[in-house]
């Protein structure tokens, strides 16, 4: 509307998960008058949602906590090396707790639109309930990995027993025990439920599209001896994070793979195998994700690994990949998940083989066999990194929609702004850095608090991305993509998703370069003055 020149707020943050809550916190600092809205009724965002069974941390506990507060990290203890979701949605619902944040968070608030107001300078957001906010700053809080994708094969709708997406789980859980199951996904979700459905269903049919090179998590309880160490090295590790590739525990060996023997080489991933986490993946030798022959021969190191461990030889093969290499999709952890396929009561199907045809009445059809079931599982993944934007309706100035913007793929300054979306400030957007998520998110955070206490310092109160600063920066984000084998492979990190119309070409969704090169380019533009960023 032409006429309101007041806000509600002086900022809306949408989403209450680990950035929308530290974000509130940081804004509070300010002085300024912060809402949350948040689709769920309760705070954790992908804790909150993901409660599929076996749902937990591939990153170390205390790597993944919050590190802006010493009372907390004192305070809190995790119980396992890698926690179970359970564990961290306590965690998140203790934060919020603990600095008072749910007095300024409305639950149950779905935004499906949010507009910017030229006039007042100012968005506006509309709640599925049909209710309205105002707010000087729009931070998008919603995840790169929040927006599940159910399979476009048809009948899913026909489906006469329990059917569910991982991202979706009803929160009074799912009982397997005795029942038919059947699982669609092998990606890190996917894993993770198998390992653990198979514990107690009759029958656990698996069908697999694309297997994935997994390795051990190796997680363990955290002694009473560990914990006071943990506690008392948070600097020095929170410091290590930060000088890593992705912000993970794990550090790159500085040697390229045909620099040392074989015998060495077999040694050092025998070693990195046995060791927790994801070592093998981000502690490798340094040219693992660009050199195609030194990844090849990983990947034969990780296929020896599961022929040793999948007893029928024909079932191995179907689990070793075969059209992308070690490291070049997301690595999911597991937990005896190749032992798995050896139990009598599981079976796995290739589907790219013999492809759903339909899901029934009872149960699916392949193009080979009709299966009957109890329960289906859906661990097929999500429209990653843009796909939570996609669905909110978001227009910027002149009623530009985001979705047009981004047609041929994001453009954004530091994956933070969006030229012609002024004051849309994104948490985790696109071409942002991701790796261990929390510490990015604390940077990002950082960085837009940062901006808002600049602007509010000089008076200022629209904040928007110069075209030519959002041309350098989509530069700069191919250009550290370039020679990533990762890059040439579809995945999330790609942007493929075949369940979503419109997402089958490989695009450069996420910013591919180091977290440190990251924070270096953000660094400078706040300490000179924000020159790429029209402010008025
Ligand atoms: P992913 O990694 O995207 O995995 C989704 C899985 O579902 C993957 O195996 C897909 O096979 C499979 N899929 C998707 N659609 C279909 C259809 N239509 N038919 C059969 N199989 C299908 O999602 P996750 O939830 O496992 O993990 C996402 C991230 O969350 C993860 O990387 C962590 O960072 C946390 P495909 O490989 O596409 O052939």
């Amino acid at each position: 509307s032409q006429t309101a020149t007041t806000t509600d707020y002086d900022a809306l943050i949408i989403g209450a998960g680990i950035s929308g809550l530290y974000q509130l916190y940081r804004l509070r600092q300010l002085g300024l008058r912060v809402r949350v809205v948040e689709a769920g009724t309760g705070v954790g965002g992908t804790w909150y949602w993901n409660r599929y069974p076996g749902a937990r941390f591939d990153s170390e506990s205390y790597s993944y906590g919050y590190s802006f507060s010493q009372e907390l990290l004192q305070e809190w203890n995790w119980s396992e090396h890698f926690a179970a979701q359970p564990e961290t949605l306590r965690y998140l619902n203790h934060v919020a707790d603990r600095f008072d944040l749910r007095r300024d968070i409305q639950f149950r608030s779905r935004v499906t639109a949010a507009h910017w107001d030229d006039a007042a300078r100012s968005w506006e957001i509309a709640l599925e309930d049909g209710s309205r906010l105002r707010g000087r700053f729009l931070i998008t809080a919603i995840g790169p990995l929040s927006a599940p994708t159910l399979p476009r094969i048809p009948g899913v709708e026909d489906f006469r027993g329990q059917s569910c997406h991982t991202a979706r789980w009803p929160h009074e859980g799912v009982d397997f025990a005795g029942k038919r199951v059947a699982v669609i996904g092998t990606g890190s979700t996917g894993v993770q439920t198998i390992q653990e459905v198979a514990k107690t269903a009759a029958q656990l049919t698996v069908f697999q599209r694309t297997p994935n090179w997994c390795v051990p998590l190796h997680n363990a309880p955290i002694t009473d001896a560990e914990q006071p160490a943990i506690k008392a090295n948070y600097p020095e590790m929170f410091r290590r994070c930060q000088e890593t590739f992705a912000c993970f525990l794990h550090t790159p060996d500085p040697r390229k793979t045909f620099e040392v023997s074989p015998e060495e080489r077999e040694a050092f991933w025998e070693q990195r195998y046995n060791n927790r986490g994801f070592g093998l993946w981000q502690g490798n030798f340094s040219d693992i994700q660009t050199n195609r022959a030194a990844n090849e021969e990983l990947s034969a190191f990780v296929a020896k690994k599961i022929r040793q461990r999948v007893k029928d030889p024909k079932v191995a093969e179907m689990l070793i990949p075969k059209d992308h290499g070690f490291g070049t999709r997301r690595v999911p952890l597991e937990t005896k998940y190749y032992e798995v396929y050896n139990q009598p009561n599981v079976e796995l199907v290739d589907i790219k083989a013999t492809p759903i045809e339909r899901i029934t009445e009872t149960g699916l059809r392949t193009s080979e066999r009709e299966f009957e079931f109890d329960i289906i599982v859906y661990a097929t993944g999500f429209d990653a990194i843009t796909g939570s934007f996609d669905r909110i309706d978001i227009r910027g100035v002149a009623g530009r929609r985001l979705k047009e913007a981004w047609a041929h793929g994001p453009q954004t300054f530091m994956g933070v702004m969006v030229e012609g979306f002024p004051n849309m400030l994104m948490l985790m957007g696109p071409h942002t850095a991701l790796g261990n998520i929390p510490r990015s998110i604390e940077y990002n955070v950082d960085w837009v608090t940062g901006l808002i206490g600049h602007m509010q310092a000089k008076g200022l109160s629209v904040a928007d991305a110069r075209p030519e600063a959002v041309a350098a920066w989509t530069e700069h984000v191919k250009a550290v993509g370039a020679g990533l084998l990762s890059n040439e492979i579809s995945s999330w990190f790609t942007g493929v998703n075949s369940n979503v119309e419109g997402k089958q070409t490989r695009i450069i969704a996420r910013y591919s370069g180091s977290a440190p090169a990251y924070r270096a380019w953000c660094d400078e533009v706040a300490a000179k003055g924000y020159r790429e960023v029209a402010l008025g």
